[in-house]
């Protein structure tokens, strides 16, 4: 308790120890959160997501530098599910991220896979309740846009940005249309390289598949486009009272800082809508309860299998692999049967119960 009390303090040394103990999920790391959890729902939380090597990490050192110059407090999040180990990329991530080391307004967290990628969305997410409870205004969660695992990432966010660069391939369109799905904000970074025009064009077309009903829409008699015309320029519906928020495209090159002004006052006007139109609080409460399903999940496996004989449980999964069960009536048997008795001892309603002695369908 004492480490959360100096987390909110502001110490730093506390805050990495705290955040290696949430992220070990030891007993003290999750008194610590229960303690915080209070502290929390104040920060802005920012996905950045995209193929690896789009420039998703220089993009978040650029935007860190300019959200530092606002006089904001800023905590990065980079979370790499492919990498087992705190190894290459997210070494590289330091490295590039050095501008910003030494800034004590600024805390850079890394995070590989340790077991399931949702232990490490889990894992995430109490790391970013503690950066919330600590006071950083803004939170940058960097993932890699590899499938399923940056969209739950993703989920976290209030803010979503996709991250393409030109020259990409063709390759990953499929998996573009998914993840444009969950974007806020498109990035179209290196716009210095050949290309960009295509790839710009590339995803103006998916996002209307994407989108569909958002092409074009009426205010005021008046017909406004989406603000996709250029990069930068088109903020059209945010001056109208639409409840409707349209993806935005960005154009930058974050090696040279450029676009990144523009891009951070899209994210400023996103975060405007979601309190505007009250998506802020619909996107906590699917955040907050998704949280609490996936740990009211744990938390009843863990009961489950304290009170379950190993032994019994065994002989399910056998009666299983022999297909003299099958996985639902496992289920029942595993909820309802009593541990201590064997399967073949339950009542008769149980007819797979008593298949389990047909002779000869084990291997
Ligand atoms: N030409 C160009 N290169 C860039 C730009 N942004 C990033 N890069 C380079 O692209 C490479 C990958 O960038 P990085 O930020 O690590 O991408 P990440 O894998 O998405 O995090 C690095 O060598 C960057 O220097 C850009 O706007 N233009
Ligand atoms: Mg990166």
């Amino acid at each position: 308790m004492d480490l959360a009390k100096s987390v909110l303090e502001g110490d730093r040394l506390s805050l990495a120890r705290l955040l290696t103990q949430v992220e070990n999920k030891t007993t003290e790391g999750s008194t610590a959160l229960d303690f915080l959890f209070a502290h929390t729902g104040r920060a802005h939380l920012i996905g950045v997501t995209g193929a690896p090597g789009t420039g998703k990490s220089s993009l978040v050192n650029q935007l860190a530098l300019h959200f530092r110059r606002e006089g904001k407090r800023v905590a990065i999040v980079a979370v790499d599910p492919s990498s087992p180990f705190t190894g290459g990329a997210v070494l590289g991530d330091r490295v590039r991220m050095k501008d910003l080391s030494g800034d004590p307004g600024v805390f850079i967290r890394s995070m590989a896979s340790r077991g399931s990628i949702g232990g490490l969305a889990q894992a995430t997410a109490s790391v970013v309740q503690v950066f919330d409870a600590a006071g950083y205004e803004i939170i940058m969660i960097e993932t890699v846009g590899a499938g399923q695992s940056e969209v739950d990432i993703a989920k976290l966010a209030h803010t979503t940005l996709v991250v393409e660069a030109p020259g990409m391939g063709d390759d990953i369109q499929a998996i573009k249309a998914g993840i444009l799905e969950i974007a806020d904000i498109i990035v179209v970074n290196k716009a210095d390289r050949p290309g960009i025009e295509s790839a710009e064009k590339a995803l103006k077309s998916m996002l209307e598949l994407a989108h569909p009903t958002r092409r074009v829409f009426r205010h005021h008699g008046d017909l406004i486009q989406t603000p996709l015309s250029k990069s930068g320029e088109g903020d059209g519906m945010m001056k109208s009272e639409s409840p409707i928020w349209f993806p935005l495209l960005q154009r930058t090159i974050a090696v040279e800082g450029k676009g990144i002004t523009e891009l951070a006052g899209h994210i400023a006007r996103h975060k405007e809508y979601l309190h505007r139109s009250g998506d802020w609080a619909v996107r906590e409460q699917a955040r907050l309860r998704s949280e609490l399903d996936a740990a009211l999940q744990s938390a009843l496996m863990d009961q489950f299998h304290d009170h379950l004989s190993e032994a019994y449980f065994h002989q399910i999964m056998d009666q299983v692999f022999a297909r003299t069960l099958s996985p639902s009536e496992a289920v029942k048997a595993l909820l309802h049967g009593n541990p201590a008795a064997p399967a073949s001892s339950k009542p008769e309603s149980h007819e797979s119960s008593h298949s389990a002695e047909k002779p000869g369908r084990i291997k």
